[in-house]
């Protein structure tokens, strides 16, 4: 029998614990989450997603893809992430949006997409951004997992030295977390939705980071991420602001979003989760449930936009 649930969502935890909490709820929900091992980490960590789907047999519904922790040390992107698959799980059933969202769609959630990293920032340094990939010919470690897509790979705002907190690595993919997401994406074929968790700066984004060029889609994922925005703030009063990448922080090439917009995943949206600075990437644990709970609200915005479009 398995033991009653006693993770504490108001807490930062290991890789260890999430991926036990993980687990876990497949285990409370079994027909509902699965947890799937998508790939391994440079340090040979296994990287597990958990699937959420109310579908028969083998169909590929839609899917939306939930991505936290590709940078290490942004914690309320995993911690949110986790409590986040609680949620879908556990609302299921009660809450008409997640309920219907989950009679159309899939959803895979990738709670820690940069495991390698996440033990360093717990062990060894705790504001480390990159993978822990070895760089042949550099004292370097590293390479920044939001460059290393296949997306104007190496252009603007990604740096060649692999001792930069933006290197993007030596080619597209080439660090094994990114190339295990891309190849289960591409795999599966029917994405339409990709969020992004990072922390922190409260923006909602969405492309393009490597060209000030306006997305083609731009007018209408503005018009989604505003309204996410204005449900998030309606929790707590939290604000967000909202635009394409580029304008809105710096530009960025090789990102994940960029790579799943140019390869038909309309949705892809960035979140910089809490706060503005004063705690900046070590946000106090006390802010995870508040933070989590108002994401929460934009995120469903953004997924019942994907559902009924
Ligand atoms: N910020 C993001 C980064 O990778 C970003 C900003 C978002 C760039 C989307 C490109 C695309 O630099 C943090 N805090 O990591
Ligand atoms: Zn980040």
């Amino acid at each position: 029998e398995r033991s009653s649930n006693n993770f504490n969502y108001g807490a930062y935890h290991s890789l260890e614990a999430i991926y036990r909490e993980m687990d876990s709820i497949a285990g409370d929900f079994p027909e509902l989450a699965t947890r799937v091992k998508i790939g391994h980490s440079f340090e040979n960590r296994p990287m597990y997603v958990l699937k959420f789907s109310t579908a028969e047999g083998r169909q590929r519904r839609p899917a939306v893809w939930l991505n936290a922790g590709i940078h290490s040390r942004e914690w309320i992107s995993q911690a949110t992430a986790i409590w986040t698959a609680r949620k879908i799980a556990s609302d299921y059933g009660k809450d008409p949006a997640i309920t219907t969202i989950l009679e159309k769609m899939d959803i895979f959630l990738l709670p820690v997409a940069n495991p390698d990293g996440y033990v360093y920032t717990q062990t060894q340094n705790r504001l480390w951004r990159k993978t822990r990939s070895v760089n042949p010919g550099s004292p370097c470690i590293g390479a920044d997992p939001n460059r290393n897509w296949n997306a104007s790979f190496a252009g603007e705002g990604a740096s060649d030295n692999p001792c930069s907190e933006i290197y993007h690595g030596p080619h597209a993919n080439s660090e094994v977390e990114v190339k295990s997401v891309v190849d289960f994406i591409q795999e599966h074929g029917n994405f339409k939705c990709f969020i992004d968790l990072h922390s922190y700066s409260q923006l909602l984004m969405y492309p393009y980071g490597y060209t000030v060029k306006k997305a083609p889609d731009a007018d209408e994922l503005d018009e989604v991420a505003r309204r996410a925005a204005r449900a998030l703030a309606s929790l707590s009063g939290t604000t967000y602001q909202v635009g394409p990448t580029c304008t809105t922080v710096y530009p960025a090439s090789g990102s994940s979003v960029d790579w799943a917009y140019d390869h038909d995943i309309k949705y892809a949206f960035t979140f910089e989760l809490r706060d503005t600075g004063h705690y900046g990437f070590l946000l106090p644990a006390n802010q995870i449930i508040p933070t989590a709970e108002e994401t929460w609200l934009g995120l469903k915005t953004i997924m019942e936009h994907v559902r009924d479009n």
